[in-house]
């Protein structure tokens, strides 16, 4: 099968000129082949590629990018079917800095998002796409998010000129000629475009990460369309990913009654087999794929991996809210996976995975900090320099990845791909201070408050200081499509839709005690609270009331066989008054950002808290 399909003479249509169109006919087919004939006209590549989403293509296609040397073949005996990109050097990880949420009017992207006014945004746009595929490849990629045909599954393309993105998306997604028959058959899609912005003039030589300084991830939510310039990286380039299955999928819920979510998604059976199913919203980097894979230190439990990035979430007939996860393989932050972390993760990483910015051991290995607690004496670092340990750098850039399909988790449910009814939904983040280790909502509207005010402390998946702490509103700060005070709104109406509702908890596995250690182990651990929060909806666990909400009573957390002192567990569950007096200020100034549209409900619970700290202190 040819990849690359030389340019012939260019006869009447770009499209015939160009390679071939998939023998796929129906009525939607006509807008489709117009739309990648126009984009076409507009970014000027020497071929078009329709992919077709079949084994024989994804390995031509990675076979073409280590000839090209985009990608390292990686040791065959050691890690088979697996590659290592390198990226450039200032394209290593989201830039929020530069997406844009281009709706009609300003206040629908509320004050969270950077706006552009939309045609405007085109103006500065079609410049830079134009000729931007020049002596590259375009490839038509038709994906699905949730499985082919599914009731709650959406459809889109992407255009590209990034062989990579290809082979990412074709990890991330479904992609392929069944996506091109539903198309053809009528069904709606979304058009995403992506060009890394980087054309090649006749005898320029490539680059092994070709990029642009400058960069665009731009959303226009009124007419569903995705333009992104300049970055190949991640959820820059994967369009599937944040682009849609996030900030146009939100909207896409506001306006139809569900919401896309920035969550995992697990199956908790305890020790009588009954079964919950736990979503849980942390921000990047804080722990998502790692409770998606946990691996319970506790007799009798076992959890089933369902998704570890983001939950679409919607009203079924009965009542009950139902949650799917849209992708279908893990973009995971590689540092701190290890055997003592998640060893899940790396029996899922032992072949057929796509590395990213991870260093190269001198067999022809990955290597990453966290992956063995003590570093080959040699490596090649991601930037492809010499690497010892005594180097006084990481060897793995802090937001390296791994693209591997989810089908090859060890701990993945038989029905992933199935929609299931939600127990429990977990809001969390990275908190040194203040927030003890689970709290307990009081209702939804309670719950929605704690959701709206999830602060965490920087990651390295997006630019910005390291360990700044930021306000991450249901983990959805850089990925809610609209205004995020209608967002919260959302939330509370999606309340009143359903009439069965998952119970709602707060969690921090990160809390700090004075001398800088976590307090809590973490990781396996955590299915301690996990245990808890599915003991209380059995009635079966005591709690006690604090200003902040429910927390476990003395003796109900089963801390048994574990080697917490009781002071660090004190110190895990303290609640200062001042300090959360002032934390309600915070909050005070951050809804004041929204003006009026801001919900009540939320001011109401606000003045609720306050009272209730102040009488506290009382
Ligand atoms: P995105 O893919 O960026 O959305 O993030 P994610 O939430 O899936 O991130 P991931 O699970 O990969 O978390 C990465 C970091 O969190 C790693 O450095 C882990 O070591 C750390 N981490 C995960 N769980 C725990 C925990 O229970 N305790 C501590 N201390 N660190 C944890
Ligand atoms: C995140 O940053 O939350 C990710 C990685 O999941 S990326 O897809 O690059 O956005
Ligand atoms: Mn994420």
């Amino acid at each position: 099968m040819a990849i690359i399909e030389s340019p012939t003479a260019r006869a009447t249509s770009p499209l015939a000129a160009y390679g071939a169109q998939p023998a796929v006919q129906g009525p939607g087919m006509a807008a489709l082949v117009a739309w990648v004939e126009e984009i076409a006209a507009l970014t000027k590549p020497d071929r078009i590629h329709w992919v077709d989403g079949s084994a024989e293509e994804h390995e031509a296609l990675l076979a073409q990018m280590v000839a090209d040397g985009t990608l390292i073949k990686l040791n065959d005996a050691k890690r088979p079917g697996s590659y290592l990109a390198r990226s450039d050097e200032a394209d290593v990880a989201r830039l929020e800095s530069r997406t844009f949420i281009c709706s009609d009017k300003q206040e629908d992207a509320g004050p969270t998002n950077n706006w552009a006014e939309p045609a405007e945004m085109r103006a500065t746009l079609r410049p830079l796409f134009d000729g931007s595929m020049r002596g590259r490849t375009m490839f038509v990629v038709p994906f699905s998010m949730g499985k082919v045909g599914g009731p709650i599954s959406q459809l889109g393309v992407q255009l590209t000129d990034s062989p990579y993105a290809v082979a990412s998306i074709e990890i991330m997604t479904r992609v392929g000629v069944e996506v091109t028959k539903l198309i053809a058959q009528g069904a709606p899609w979304v058009r995403t475009v992506h060009s890394v912005g980087s054309p090649l003039h006749h005898g320029d030589d490539d680059v092994a990460w070709p990029s642009n300084d400058e960069k665009y991830i731009v959303h226009f939510p009124d007419t569903l369309e995705v333009w992104s310039f300049g970055s190949g990286y991640g959820g820059n380039a994967i369009l599937a990913k944040k682009c849609y299955a996030l900030r146009i999928a939100s909207v896409i819920g506001r306006d139809q009654g569900w919401m896309a979510e920035h969550m995992l998604l697990i199956r908790v059976i305890d020790p009588q087999g009954r079964a919950y199913h736990v979503a849980a919203a942390f921000p990047s980097a804080c722990g998502k794929t790692n409770l998606a894979m946990l691996r319970p230190t506790i007799p009798g439990w076992k959890v089933e991996t369902l998704g570890d990035d983001i939950t679409w979430i919607r009203p079924g007939e009965d009542g009950r809210l139902y949650a799917i996860n849209p992708e279908a393989g893990f973009f995971g932050v590689a540092p701190g996976t290890g055997e003592s972390t998640n060893v899940t993760a790396v029996e899922t990483l032992w072949g057929n995975v796509l590395f990213t910015n991870v260093a190269l051991t001198d067999d022809g290995d990955v290597w990453w900090e966290g992956l063995t607690d003590e570093a080959p004496a040699h490596l090649i670092d991601w930037r492809g320099e010499d690497w010892t340990p005594d180097a006084g750098r990481p060897a793995a850039h802090p937001n390296s990845r791994f693209t591997v399909s989810a089908a090859q988790a060890p701990s993945i449910a038989d029905d992933w791909e199935e929609a299931v009814p939600l127990d429990v939904i977990l809001f969390g983040g990275r908190r040194a201070t203040n927030v003890p280790l689970v709290v307990e909502a009081f209702g939804w509207e309670h719950g929605v408050f704690l959701g709206s005010n999830i602060s965490s402390e920087r990651t390295a998946a997006a630019e910005g200081r390291v360990g700044e702490l930021r306000r991450d509103p249901f983990a959805m700060m850089p990925f809610c499509g609209y205004n995020m005070a209608d967002y919260f709104g959302h939330w509370l109406e999606m309340g009143r839709l359903a009439s069965q509702l998952p119970k709602v908890y707060q969690v921090n596995w990160f809390r700090r005690g004075a001398d800088g250690r976590f307090l809590w182990p973490g990781f396996g651990d955590n299915s301690r609270v996990i245990d808890w929060i599915v003991r209380r909806l059995q009635g079966e666990a005591d709690a006690v009331e604090t200003p902040i909400g429910p927390v476990p009573a003395p003796g109900s957390l089963n801390l048994s066989g574990l080697d917490v002192p009781q002071q660090d567990l004190d110190e895990l569950f303290e609640i200062d008054a001042d300090a959360w007096l002032e934390e309600a200020d915070l909050t005070d100034e951050f809804y004041a950002l929204f003006g009026e549209r801001t919900p009540v409900e939320l001011r109401e619970q606000l003045d609720g808290l306050r009272a209730r700290l102040k009488a506290a202190k009382d």
